[in-house]
């Protein structure tokens, strides 16, 4: 194991830009970056090609021999970062170096979620096809180090990306950022409170504890997942699976169970979404302002004003709750003028013991289908 502190200090004397999308992997490292650079100097970025991109106008401006970036992902952001990978940064277009981290889920013969497994069994071969040179970063430091100026002589050399994939316990703890938490709301109440108010409808939630925290909610009211579908993978796409459904389903009443970040993820559905002003659709944000389900990492949501978002986009009605008082009334705003949207300021943090779904994605997708048919 390396310690965070002493592999983060190392990249700051060769780097001078930070970017990503956090990952339960690299929360160490975000941690560090979060706590000790400037504003200017480390974003957490909505998606990971927004990361790509920004570490690239980094480069841009950085003078006449330039200064390549790091941008920490996910290994299941890298479908979002090829794009820019591959359009803007490769060698056969603009030729813009970058250093790739990335946190390897589901890494062959190491027990990870089912959303992981693909991905992890072809996070090397993608790196490949592309043409990107890569290195797995070694678990002892002064090899590390190595690893680290290796990277560093081939993205000047080069001008090309380079990626260190990163396996599971491969730093050690670092203190969490303080930030403060914008409600007192908790979210699994949150949640057991829209379920309570609509037992009739069909929810989509999105990926990580929003999801977990549903299913166990049905576990204890003894109630069906059928009326469910757990997006556990495909971060940021719930309201447009969602979307899909309400179009198909005019009868049903469609909840999207989003998340801050992952709405920010990808923030263009809203539009398509109030462009179809659809009459069944419910769009909730648990906003706590943070990627609570990978370590806590602040996200800018709380002042992005989501509900003002909404309504300027053409929902039909869009609100803001803040408190247990307003929570009260969220049966009047489930059934008022769709789309509705709703963002609920919620507080970070889950129960220790929140289960996982002991049901896998083909027999939710299954079980949804059927009851979607009726
Ligand atoms: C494309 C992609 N990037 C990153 C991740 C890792 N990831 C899983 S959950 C999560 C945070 C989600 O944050 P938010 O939507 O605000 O929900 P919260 O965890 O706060 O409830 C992240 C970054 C992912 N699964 N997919």
């Amino acid at each position: 194991m390396i310690e965070t502190q002493k592999f983060a200090k190392l990249l700051t004397q060769r780097f001078d830009f930070f970017t990503g999308v956090p990952d339960s992997l690299l929360k160490s490292l975000c941690a560090y970056f979060t706590t000790n650079l400037s504003k200017d100097k480390h974003i957490i970025a909505a998606n990971e090609g927004n990361a790509v991109a920004l570490a690239a106008g980094h480069f841009l401006a950085s003078g006449k021999r330039g200064a390549p970036a790091v941008v920490y992902m996910q290994n299941s952001g890298m479908g979002n970062a090829l794009n820019p990978l591959i359009s803007l940064n490769d060698p056969k277009v603009y030729s813009i170096p970058v250093l790739l981290l990335i946190g390897w889920r589901g890494e062959p013969n190491i027990k990870d979620e089912p959303q992981h497994i693909k991905q992890g069994e072809i996070t090397r071969n993608l790196l490949e096809c592309v043409g990107l040179e890569y290195d797995v970063l070694s678990d002892d430091f002064d090899a590390a180090v190595l690893q680290v100026e290796n990277a560093y002589k081939y993205l000047l050399n080069k001008n090309a990306p380079y990626a260190l994939v990163i396996r599971k316990n491969a730093f050690d703890d670092y203190k969490k950022p303080l930030i403060a938490d914008i409600s007192e709301i908790i979210r699994e109440q949150a949640i057991e409170k829209i379920v309570e108010n609509a037992k009739e409808a069909v929810f989509v939630s999105t990926t990580g504890m929003i999801s977990r925290e549903l299913f166990e909610i049905r576990e204890k009211n003894k109630q069906s997942h059928k009326q469910d579908f757990l997006t556990v993978g495909s971060m940021g796409h719930s309201s447009s699976i969602a979307l899909g459904i309400a179009l198909e389903k005019k009868d049903r009443k469609i909840i999207c169970l989003d998340g801050d970040g992952a709405a920010l993820m990808h923030l263009g559905a809203m539009a398509i979404i109030a462009d179809r002003q659809p009459k069944n659709f419910v769009h909730i944000v648990l906003n706590n302002a943070a990627h609570d389900s990978v370590g806590g990492q602040p996200t800018p949501a709380f002042g992005a004003n989501l509900f003002k978002i909404a309504r300027a986009a053409g929902y039909k009605t869009a609100v803001r709750i803040s408190n247990i008082e307003e929570l009260d009334k969220i049966g009047e705003y489930l059934n008022s003028e769709s789309p509705i949207f709703i963002e609920i300021l919620v507080k970070k943090g889950s129960r220790k013991d929140l289960g996982r779904p002991n049901q896998s994605p083909a027999e939710c997708k299954i079980n949804f289908m059927e009851n979607l048919k009726l």
